[in-house]
Protein backbone atom coordinates (compact mmCIF):
# COMPACT_ATOMS: atom_id res chain seq x y z
CA UNK A 1 0.00 0.00 0.00
CA UNK A 2 1.15 3.79 -1.12
CA UNK A 3 2.26 5.70 1.89
CA UNK A 4 3.05 9.02 -0.11
CA UNK A 5 -0.99 10.11 0.10
CA UNK A 6 -0.73 13.49 2.12
CA UNK A 7 -4.11 12.88 3.19
CA UNK A 8 -5.30 13.98 6.70
CA UNK A 9 -7.12 11.48 9.67
CA UNK A 10 -10.68 13.67 8.51
CA UNK A 11 -9.98 13.01 4.56
CA UNK A 12 -9.23 9.58 5.34
CA UNK A 13 -12.13 8.80 7.37
CA UNK A 14 -14.21 10.63 4.93
CA UNK A 15 -13.08 8.14 2.10
CA UNK A 16 -13.54 5.31 4.34
CA UNK A 17 -17.12 6.34 5.08
CA UNK A 18 -18.32 6.80 1.51
CA UNK A 19 -16.65 3.06 0.95
CA UNK A 20 -18.42 1.83 3.57
CA UNK A 21 -22.13 3.04 2.58
CA UNK A 22 -21.43 2.14 -0.86
CA UNK A 23 -20.86 -1.23 0.43
CA UNK A 24 -23.73 -1.44 2.85
CA UNK A 25 -26.03 -0.09 0.25
CA UNK A 26 -25.08 -3.03 -2.43
CA UNK A 27 -25.64 -5.27 0.78
CA UNK A 28 -29.16 -3.63 1.02
CA UNK A 29 -29.83 -3.34 -2.41
CA UNK A 30 -28.73 -7.25 -2.95
CA UNK A 31 -31.66 -8.30 -0.28
CA UNK A 32 -34.30 -6.24 -1.27
CA UNK A 33 -33.81 -7.70 -4.55
CA UNK A 34 -33.90 -11.06 -3.17
CA UNK A 35 -37.23 -10.13 -0.98
CA UNK A 36 -39.01 -9.05 -4.38
CA UNK A 37 -39.09 -5.01 -3.59
CA UNK A 38 -36.44 -4.68 -7.15
CA UNK A 39 -37.03 -5.59 -10.29
CA UNK A 40 -35.55 -5.42 -13.35
CA UNK A 41 -31.59 -5.68 -13.97
CA UNK A 42 -29.26 -5.07 -11.15
CA UNK A 43 -25.62 -5.43 -11.00
CA UNK A 44 -23.23 -4.81 -7.65
CA UNK A 45 -21.05 -3.39 -6.71
CA UNK A 46 -19.16 -5.17 -4.15
CA UNK A 47 -15.67 -5.27 -4.40
CA UNK A 48 -14.52 -2.24 -6.48
CA UNK A 49 -14.99 0.79 -3.94
CA UNK A 50 -11.79 1.67 -3.97
CA UNK A 51 -12.26 2.82 -7.46
CA UNK A 52 -15.25 4.65 -7.58
CA UNK A 53 -13.62 6.59 -4.06
CA UNK A 54 -10.46 7.01 -5.54
CA UNK A 55 -11.39 8.83 -8.84
CA UNK A 56 -14.20 10.81 -6.55
CA UNK A 57 -11.63 12.51 -4.37
CA UNK A 58 -9.57 13.78 -7.05
CA UNK A 59 -12.53 15.41 -8.96
CA UNK A 60 -13.33 19.52 -9.15
CA UNK A 61 -16.41 21.19 -9.58
CA UNK A 62 -17.15 20.91 -13.48
CA UNK A 63 -15.51 17.36 -14.23
CA UNK A 64 -17.67 14.22 -15.34
CA UNK A 65 -17.61 10.95 -14.61
CA UNK A 66 -19.66 8.42 -16.75
CA UNK A 67 -19.81 4.62 -16.67
CA UNK A 68 -21.71 1.68 -17.30
CA UNK A 69 -25.02 -0.12 -15.83
CA UNK A 70 -22.90 -1.04 -12.39
CA UNK A 71 -23.53 2.63 -11.35
CA UNK A 72 -25.14 2.70 -7.33
CA UNK A 73 -21.58 3.25 -5.71
CA UNK A 74 -20.61 6.11 -8.35
CA UNK A 75 -24.09 7.93 -7.83
CA UNK A 76 -23.35 7.68 -4.32
CA UNK A 77 -19.56 9.24 -4.98
CA UNK A 78 -21.21 11.67 -6.59
CA UNK A 79 -23.10 12.96 -3.38
CA UNK A 80 -26.62 11.85 -4.50
CA UNK A 81 -28.66 10.71 -1.12
CA UNK A 82 -29.41 6.82 -1.19
CA UNK A 83 -32.99 7.89 -0.54
CA UNK A 84 -32.88 8.51 -4.47
CA UNK A 85 -30.85 5.60 -5.06
CA UNK A 86 -33.41 3.19 -3.32
CA UNK A 87 -36.36 4.99 -4.63
CA UNK A 88 -34.90 5.01 -8.59
CA UNK A 89 -34.16 0.93 -7.70
CA UNK A 90 -37.53 0.28 -6.26
CA UNK A 91 -38.87 2.40 -8.79
CA UNK A 92 -41.22 4.95 -7.20
CA UNK A 93 -41.49 8.05 -8.63
CA UNK A 94 -38.75 9.93 -5.88
CA UNK A 95 -35.87 8.04 -7.70
CA UNK A 96 -33.12 10.10 -10.08
CA UNK A 97 -34.90 9.12 -13.20
CA UNK A 98 -38.54 9.23 -11.41
CA UNK A 99 -38.96 5.47 -11.25
CA UNK A 100 -38.88 4.85 -14.45
CA UNK A 101 -35.41 3.53 -15.23
CA UNK A 102 -34.06 1.37 -12.27
CA UNK A 103 -30.87 0.15 -11.80
CA UNK A 104 -29.27 0.93 -15.04
CA UNK A 105 -30.32 4.41 -15.28
CA UNK A 106 -28.57 6.39 -12.00
CA UNK A 107 -28.03 9.57 -13.09
CA UNK A 108 -26.97 12.96 -11.20
CA UNK A 109 -26.34 15.94 -12.92
CA UNK A 110 -25.44 18.45 -10.55
CA UNK A 111 -22.82 15.68 -9.21
CA UNK A 112 -21.19 15.70 -12.73
CA UNK A 113 -22.40 12.07 -12.82
CA UNK A 114 -23.92 11.43 -16.42
CA UNK A 115 -25.02 7.66 -15.68
CA UNK A 116 -25.87 5.16 -15.72
CA UNK A 117 -25.70 3.05 -19.27
CA UNK A 118 -26.81 0.03 -20.09
CA UNK A 119 -25.15 -0.62 -23.69
CA UNK A 120 -21.56 -2.20 -23.05
CA UNK A 121 -19.51 0.62 -24.33
CA UNK A 122 -21.71 3.01 -25.38
CA UNK A 123 -21.15 5.26 -22.31
CA UNK A 124 -17.56 5.78 -23.89
CA UNK A 125 -18.08 7.81 -27.14
CA UNK A 126 -20.57 9.68 -24.76
CA UNK A 127 -18.01 10.58 -22.47
CA UNK A 128 -15.64 11.23 -25.14
CA UNK A 129 -17.80 13.80 -26.61
CA UNK A 130 -18.15 15.21 -22.64
CA UNK A 131 -14.14 15.56 -22.72
CA UNK A 132 -14.90 17.86 -26.45
CA UNK A 133 -17.63 19.84 -24.89
CA UNK A 134 -15.03 20.94 -22.33
CA UNK A 135 -12.37 21.58 -24.46
CA UNK A 136 -14.68 23.68 -26.79
CA UNK A 137 -15.57 25.91 -23.76
CA UNK A 138 -12.46 26.25 -22.56
CA UNK A 139 -12.83 24.65 -19.29
CA UNK A 140 -10.08 23.26 -16.91
CA UNK A 141 -11.75 19.96 -16.60
CA UNK A 142 -11.81 15.85 -17.32
CA UNK A 143 -14.34 14.01 -18.42
CA UNK A 144 -13.68 10.39 -16.36
CA UNK A 145 -14.95 7.78 -19.18
CA UNK A 146 -14.98 4.57 -17.15
CA UNK A 147 -15.66 0.99 -18.85
CA UNK A 148 -15.18 -2.62 -18.25
CA UNK A 149 -12.17 -5.40 -19.30
CA UNK A 150 -15.41 -6.88 -21.58
CA UNK A 151 -16.41 -3.41 -23.10
CA UNK A 152 -12.79 -2.72 -24.15
CA UNK A 153 -13.04 -5.61 -26.63
CA UNK A 154 -15.67 -3.25 -28.11
CA UNK A 155 -15.18 -1.34 -31.30
CA UNK A 156 -16.48 2.04 -30.80
CA UNK A 157 -13.89 2.45 -28.18
CA UNK A 158 -11.20 2.52 -30.42
CA UNK A 159 -13.50 5.24 -32.46
CA UNK A 160 -13.70 7.40 -29.40
CA UNK A 161 -9.57 6.92 -28.64
CA UNK A 162 -8.72 8.11 -31.74
CA UNK A 163 -11.38 11.43 -31.96
CA UNK A 164 -9.62 11.86 -28.46
CA UNK A 165 -6.08 11.89 -29.30
CA UNK A 166 -7.02 13.67 -32.70
CA UNK A 167 -7.93 16.95 -30.88
CA UNK A 168 -6.32 15.85 -27.67
CA UNK A 169 -9.13 15.69 -25.36
CA UNK A 170 -8.79 15.98 -21.62
CA UNK A 171 -10.59 12.33 -21.15
CA UNK A 172 -9.67 10.02 -18.59
CA UNK A 173 -10.49 6.44 -19.57
CA UNK A 174 -10.36 3.74 -17.02
CA UNK A 175 -10.67 0.15 -17.73
CA UNK A 176 -12.14 -1.51 -14.52
CA UNK A 177 -10.95 -4.48 -14.78
CA UNK A 178 -12.73 -6.93 -12.39
CA UNK A 179 -11.60 -10.14 -14.33
CA UNK A 180 -14.86 -11.10 -15.72
CA UNK A 181 -17.53 -10.01 -18.44
CA UNK A 182 -20.62 -11.98 -17.37
CA UNK A 183 -19.10 -15.36 -17.15
CA UNK A 184 -16.04 -14.69 -19.27
CA UNK A 185 -12.73 -14.14 -17.76
CA UNK A 186 -10.49 -11.46 -19.66
CA UNK A 187 -7.62 -14.63 -20.37
CA UNK A 188 -10.98 -15.90 -23.06
CA UNK A 189 -11.85 -12.74 -24.51
CA UNK A 190 -8.98 -11.05 -25.07
CA UNK A 191 -6.07 -11.59 -27.19
CA UNK A 192 -3.61 -9.49 -25.43
CA UNK A 193 -4.32 -9.17 -21.43
CA UNK A 194 -2.41 -5.97 -21.14
CA UNK A 195 -5.33 -4.21 -21.31
CA UNK A 196 -3.47 -0.49 -20.45
CA UNK A 197 -1.52 -0.69 -23.53
CA UNK A 198 -5.16 -0.85 -25.30
CA UNK A 199 -3.97 2.67 -26.12
CA UNK A 200 -1.05 3.01 -27.29
CA UNK A 201 -1.21 2.91 -31.27
CA UNK A 202 -3.63 5.79 -30.97
CA UNK A 203 -0.65 7.81 -29.12
CA UNK A 204 -2.64 7.38 -25.65
CA UNK A 205 -0.41 6.13 -22.82
CA UNK A 206 -1.30 3.49 -20.68
CA UNK A 207 -0.64 2.19 -17.06
CA UNK A 208 -1.76 -1.00 -14.79
CA UNK A 209 -2.91 -0.18 -11.55
CA UNK A 210 -4.08 -2.22 -8.15
CA UNK A 211 -7.61 -1.57 -8.08
CA UNK A 212 -8.10 -2.55 -4.98
CA UNK A 213 -5.81 -0.50 -3.09
CA UNK A 214 -7.25 3.14 -2.02
CA UNK A 215 -4.12 5.11 -1.88
CA UNK A 216 -3.20 3.13 -5.18
CA UNK A 217 -5.96 4.86 -6.98
CA UNK A 218 -5.73 7.67 -5.33
CA UNK A 219 -2.16 8.48 -6.47
CA UNK A 220 -2.76 7.29 -10.12
CA UNK A 221 -5.64 9.38 -10.58
CA UNK A 222 -4.11 12.06 -8.79
CA UNK A 223 -0.85 12.34 -11.38
CA UNK A 224 -3.44 11.51 -14.21
CA UNK A 225 -5.48 14.76 -13.02
CA UNK A 226 -2.50 17.00 -13.12
CA UNK A 227 -1.29 15.76 -16.76
CA UNK A 228 -5.06 16.09 -18.21
CA UNK A 229 -6.44 19.17 -16.93
CA UNK A 230 -3.21 21.57 -15.86
CA UNK A 231 -0.95 20.15 -18.59
CA UNK A 232 -2.75 19.69 -21.13
CA UNK A 233 -1.30 16.60 -22.31
CA UNK A 234 -4.54 14.72 -23.91
CA UNK A 235 -6.35 11.69 -23.19
CA UNK A 236 -5.07 9.01 -20.70
CA UNK A 237 -5.60 5.42 -20.15
CA UNK A 238 -5.38 3.61 -16.74
CA UNK A 239 -6.39 -0.13 -15.88
CA UNK A 240 -7.80 -0.49 -12.54
CA UNK A 241 -7.21 -4.03 -11.12
CA UNK A 242 -9.92 -5.02 -9.50
CA UNK A 243 -12.21 -7.59 -8.42
CA UNK A 244 -16.07 -8.27 -7.97
CA UNK A 245 -17.44 -10.29 -4.88
CA UNK A 246 -20.76 -11.68 -6.21
CA UNK A 247 -22.80 -12.43 -9.51
CA UNK A 248 -22.67 -10.18 -12.49
CA UNK A 249 -26.27 -9.52 -12.44
CA UNK A 250 -28.84 -11.09 -9.90
CA UNK A 251 -29.00 -14.12 -11.96
CA UNK A 252 -25.96 -15.53 -12.05
CA UNK A 253 -25.11 -19.56 -11.97
CA UNK A 254 -21.66 -18.18 -10.85
CA UNK A 255 -20.26 -21.37 -12.68
CA UNK A 256 -17.02 -19.62 -14.52
CA UNK A 257 -14.85 -19.49 -10.94
CA UNK A 258 -14.58 -21.38 -7.42
CA UNK A 259 -15.67 -20.08 -3.80
CA UNK A 260 -11.97 -20.13 -3.19
CA UNK A 261 -11.17 -17.35 -5.52
CA UNK A 262 -13.66 -15.07 -4.50
CA UNK A 263 -12.89 -16.14 -0.54
CA UNK A 264 -9.48 -15.74 -1.39
CA UNK A 265 -10.15 -11.70 -2.81
CA UNK A 266 -12.22 -11.01 0.21
CA UNK A 267 -9.62 -12.49 2.88
CA UNK A 268 -6.76 -10.90 1.52
CA UNK A 269 -7.75 -8.10 -0.72
CA UNK A 270 -10.90 -6.68 0.56
CA UNK A 271 -10.31 -2.45 -0.63
CA UNK A 272 -12.27 -1.58 2.90
CA UNK A 273 -10.25 -3.66 5.05
CA UNK A 274 -6.97 -2.41 3.62
CA UNK A 275 -8.19 1.36 3.88
CA UNK A 276 -8.99 0.61 7.45
CA UNK A 277 -6.51 -1.39 8.58
CA UNK A 278 -4.05 1.82 7.22
CA UNK A 279 -6.18 4.27 9.45
CA UNK A 280 -5.48 2.20 12.33
CA UNK A 281 -1.94 2.05 11.84
CA UNK A 282 -1.94 5.45 11.58
CA UNK A 283 -4.00 6.75 14.39
CA UNK A 284 -4.32 5.24 17.91
CA UNK A 285 -8.05 5.16 19.58
CA UNK A 286 -9.62 5.69 16.43
CA UNK A 287 -11.53 1.80 16.50
CA UNK A 288 -14.42 3.74 18.37
CA UNK A 289 -14.85 6.23 15.72
CA UNK A 290 -15.39 3.93 12.76
CA UNK A 291 -17.53 2.30 14.39
CA UNK A 292 -19.91 4.96 15.21
CA UNK A 293 -19.26 5.29 11.07
CA UNK A 294 -20.65 1.82 10.84
CA UNK A 295 -23.96 2.74 13.54
CA UNK A 296 -24.47 6.23 11.29
CA UNK A 297 -24.29 4.25 7.77
CA UNK A 298 -26.72 1.46 9.02
CA UNK A 299 -29.22 4.01 10.03
CA UNK A 300 -29.07 6.09 6.85
CA UNK A 301 -29.35 2.87 4.90
CA UNK A 302 -32.64 1.97 6.15
CA UNK A 303 -34.05 5.76 6.53
CA UNK A 304 -33.24 5.79 2.54
CA UNK A 305 -35.20 2.40 2.43
CA UNK A 306 -37.87 3.53 4.39
CA UNK A 307 -38.22 6.51 2.24
CA UNK A 308 -38.24 4.33 -0.80
CA UNK A 309 -40.71 2.06 0.63
CA UNK A 310 -43.44 5.06 1.59
CA UNK A 311 -42.72 6.41 -1.57
CA UNK A 312 -45.31 6.03 -4.54
CA UNK A 313 -44.64 4.47 -7.75
CA UNK A 314 -45.11 7.03 -11.12
CA UNK A 315 -48.62 7.46 -12.10
CA UNK A 316 -49.58 6.33 -15.17
CA UNK A 317 -50.16 9.57 -16.98
CA UNK A 318 -46.41 10.24 -16.54
CA UNK A 319 -45.95 6.92 -18.91
CA UNK A 320 -44.23 9.09 -21.59
CA UNK A 321 -42.70 12.02 -19.95
CA UNK A 322 -39.18 12.11 -20.14
CA UNK A 323 -38.72 8.99 -21.49
CA UNK A 324 -35.79 10.09 -23.41
CA UNK A 325 -34.24 12.70 -21.18
CA UNK A 326 -34.48 13.29 -17.09
CA UNK A 327 -35.89 17.34 -16.46
C1 LIG B 1 -23.76 -4.02 -26.70
C2 LIG B 1 -24.06 -5.01 -25.64
N1 LIG B 1 -23.67 -6.29 -25.78
C3 LIG B 1 -23.92 -7.18 -24.79
C4 LIG B 1 -24.60 -6.81 -23.65
C5 LIG B 1 -24.85 -7.83 -22.54
N2 LIG B 1 -23.89 -7.59 -21.46
C6 LIG B 1 -24.26 -6.89 -20.38
S1 LIG B 1 -23.00 -6.72 -19.31
C7 LIG B 1 -21.94 -7.58 -20.26
C8 LIG B 1 -20.53 -7.83 -19.81
C9 LIG B 1 -19.66 -6.62 -19.74
O1 LIG B 1 -18.53 -6.86 -18.95
P1 LIG B 1 -17.50 -5.77 -18.52
O2 LIG B 1 -17.33 -4.78 -19.60
O3 LIG B 1 -16.27 -6.47 -18.06
O4 LIG B 1 -18.19 -5.01 -17.30
P2 LIG B 1 -18.59 -5.58 -15.84
O5 LIG B 1 -19.97 -6.15 -15.97
O6 LIG B 1 -17.59 -6.59 -15.44
O7 LIG B 1 -18.61 -4.39 -14.95
C10 LIG B 1 -22.58 -8.02 -21.42
C11 LIG B 1 -21.94 -8.82 -22.47
C12 LIG B 1 -25.01 -5.45 -23.54
N3 LIG B 1 -25.64 -4.99 -22.45
N4 LIG B 1 -24.70 -4.58 -24.53
MG1 LIG C 1 -15.66 -6.95 -16.15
Amino acid sequence: MSQQSNLTKDDLLRILELMMLMRRLEERAGQLYGMGLIGGFCHLYTGQEAVAAGIQNNLIEGDTVITSYRDHAFMIASGADPKVVFAELMGRETGCSFGKGGSMHMFNKEGGFYGGHGIVGAQVPIGTGLGFAMKYKEQNNMSVTIFGDGAANQGQIYESFNMAKLWNLPVLYIIENNEYAMGTSVARASGDVALHKRGESFGIPGSKVNGMDFFAVNDAIENAANLIRNKKKGPMLLELKTYRYVGHSMSDPAKYRSRDEVAEYRKNSDPIMNLKNEIIKRYKNIKDDILKIDARIKNQIEEAIDFAKNSSEPRSEELYTNVYAAK
